[in-house]
């Protein structure tokens, strides 16, 4: 096959593949220079106008509910992580190809680049906190990149020019090919590796910049005025495996659109009472503080979770009723909603009486289990409605609630798919033993924790192979609003077991057999473990 003619006519086809890997580099380098000039300008512009995090916000909201539950359920709460890196790596192919189609057929590879980059400006724009100059670090950045592609471009055109030569004037010495080489290569390193480092410490910059942790460490909340809920000596059984009581901040799940956590100075920090009230009320943290505080354990349920699963936590929430709040503002005749907006976009539909109901704990909480809310968990403010799942009720970093109707408004994930209502559904789970697990004959304790807030939870049974019910004990609560561990002392032989587990709640309730999935308001059916006695 040595005289094909391909071999004859195109001499340097070996050569050109080299070169389309470099042509490659050069739109990756493209790439970092825009997004390091946004980020540099970002310094001055303001952190909101960084693309990085824009961009991934802007993928979450227009999502179609599909992939978003699909993501959620591959990975999790590490969801977010797992959306950067897949569009880290759809960002760097794009910039590839650019490269590619810029060395082959100019000037696509720019277009292209000015196309990935106009969608980056269009999400810095749409973001809640945009302002008229937040598209100017990405647009400068765009036209950086573009220089830098067009010059890389050129550089690497010589060096294949002279790779290849001309009939009339056939390819020159090495000496000069090795030039163009360096030529090329010092411009792109210079470019990728300087920007690639002022990028970076404008990020860091950036992102301290909006960091509020010195502003909740220097707060001192004030006691709550109101009795604090004691919590029974028996209300944790102190089982090894057991979720306890009450969670630990760190250990408490978190659920969120959020890419990057909100940074809200308290200083700054006002909710604003709109929409169909009499009165239009604003007041800042420090006006919150100076209410007097309630104190309440409640625990709060994300309707995404699994039969089984630990999107739930229990907490001390200390903070002001929204009902006094809303008293203050007189909604009118008509108003059937309350509409929480966040600072992030986020919003929430929460039916009004329930937030006006003397019964009902629906507070504007400021502190969790005894500090300022944990800035992943809403701080300076978030709202916590006992009974209802968090999509509909928990709004963190709030900043508005908006009286309305269901009919002229709806939270963020009702138009995707979930339930405009989400009272929370009566649930148990089993902690232990583990799934799997492999347990020695004699007493087994199984245990694990049974909910449903805001009306309690009466009874809870165990059953071993599909056998009789057995009540379980019920391990003491501070109240109706959180949820209560459970243990049975089960007398197990060897063998294979498959252990299940119902909760019938104090309305008389019995959990049902059937499996829904979560969407659209909460999955049911009963937690069920597999475990080997021997
Ligand atoms: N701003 C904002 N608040 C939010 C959400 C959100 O995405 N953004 N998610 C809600 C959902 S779905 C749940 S389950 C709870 C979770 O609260 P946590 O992260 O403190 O556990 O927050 C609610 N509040
Ligand atoms: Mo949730």
């Amino acid at each position: 096959m040595s005289g094909s003619p391909d071999t004859q006519t195109r001499p340097v086809t070996t050569r050109s593949a080299p070169l389309t890997v470099w042509a490659a580099v050069s739109g990756v380098v493209a790439a970092v220079v825009v997004l390091a000039v946004a980020e540099v300008l970002a310094v001055f512009v303001g952190s909101e106008s960084s693309p990085l995090f824009a961009v991934g916000s802007f993928v979450i909201d227009l999502a179609p509910p599909g992939v978003k539950d699909l993501v959620i359920s591959l990975f999790g709460t590490g969801d977010k992580v797992a959306l950067l890196v897949l569009l880290g790596i759809l960002v760097l192919a794009l910039a590839a190809l650019a490269g590619i189609l810029e060395l082959r057929r100019p000037p696509v590879g720019t277009v292209l680049l000015v196309l990935v980059s106009g969608i980056a400006v269009l999400a810095v724009t749409t973001r809640s906190g945009a302002s008229g100059f937040s598209a100017l670090p990405t647009v400068l950045g765009m036209v950086a990149g573009v220089l830098v592609l067009r010059m890389l471009r050129a550089r690497l055109r010589t060096w294949q020019q002279d790779a290849e030569g001309s009939p009339a004037n056939p390819a020159p010495m090495s000496t000069q090919i090795g030039l163009d080489r360096r030529r090329f290569l010092v411009a792109a390193g210079a470019f990728g590796v300087g920007s690639a480092f002022a990028g970076l410490i404008a990020r860091s910059m950036n992102a301290a910049a909006g960091a509020v942790s010195a502003a909740r460490d220097a707060i001192l909340l004030p006691a709550a005025t109101t009795p604090v809920p004691a919590v029974p000596s028996g209300a944790d059984l102190g089982l090894d495996g057991l979720t306890p009581y009450i969670v630990p901040n760190p250990d408490f799940y978190r659920i969120d659109t959020a890419l990057q956590v909100p940074q809200v100075d308290s200083a700054s920090w006002t909710l604003t009472i709109t929409g169909q009230v009499e009165n239009e009320i604003e007041i800042t943290f420090d006006d919150l503080l100076a209410l007097p505080l309630e104190e309440h354990l409640v625990t709060l349920s994300c309707v995404s979770n699994e039969v089984g699963g630990d999107l739930i936590g229990n907490a001390l929430w200390l903070g002001y009723p929204i009902r006094e709040l809303l008293a203050r503002a007189k909604p009118l005749a008509g108003a059937d909603m309350v509409l929480s907006t966040s600072v992030d976009g986020f919003t929430a539909g929460t039916p009004l009486d329930t937030l006006q109901d003397a019964d009902r704990v629906a507070i504007l909480a400021v502190g969790m289990n005894g500090e300022p809310l944990p800035v992943e968990h809403g701080f300076p403010v978030r709202m916590v409605v006992a009974g209802l799942y968090g999509y509909v009720s928990a709004t963190k970093w709030v900043s508005e609630l908006k009286v309305t109707t269901f009919a002229a408004d709806e939270g963020y994930w009702t138009p995707r798919g979930w339930s405009a209502l989400g009272p929370i559904k009566t649930e148990s789970r089993i902690d232990v033993p583990r799934q799997g697990a492999s347990v020695a004959s004699g007493t087994v304790p199984v245990a694990g924790v049974a909910w449903s807030p805001h009306t309690g939870i009466e009874k809870v049974e165990v059953r071993v192979d599909e056998g009789e019910w057995m009540p379980a004990r019920l391990a003491d609560t501070a109240g109706v609003d959180t949820w209560v561990q459970w243990v049975l002392d089960w007398d197990a032989a060897p063998g294979q077991h498959t252990l299940e587990v119902r909760a019938t709640d104090a309305s008389g309730y019995t959990q049902t057999s059937d499996q829904a999935p979560p969407a659209p308001d909460g999955a049911t059916g009963w937690a069920r473990r597999a475990v080997t006695v021997s």
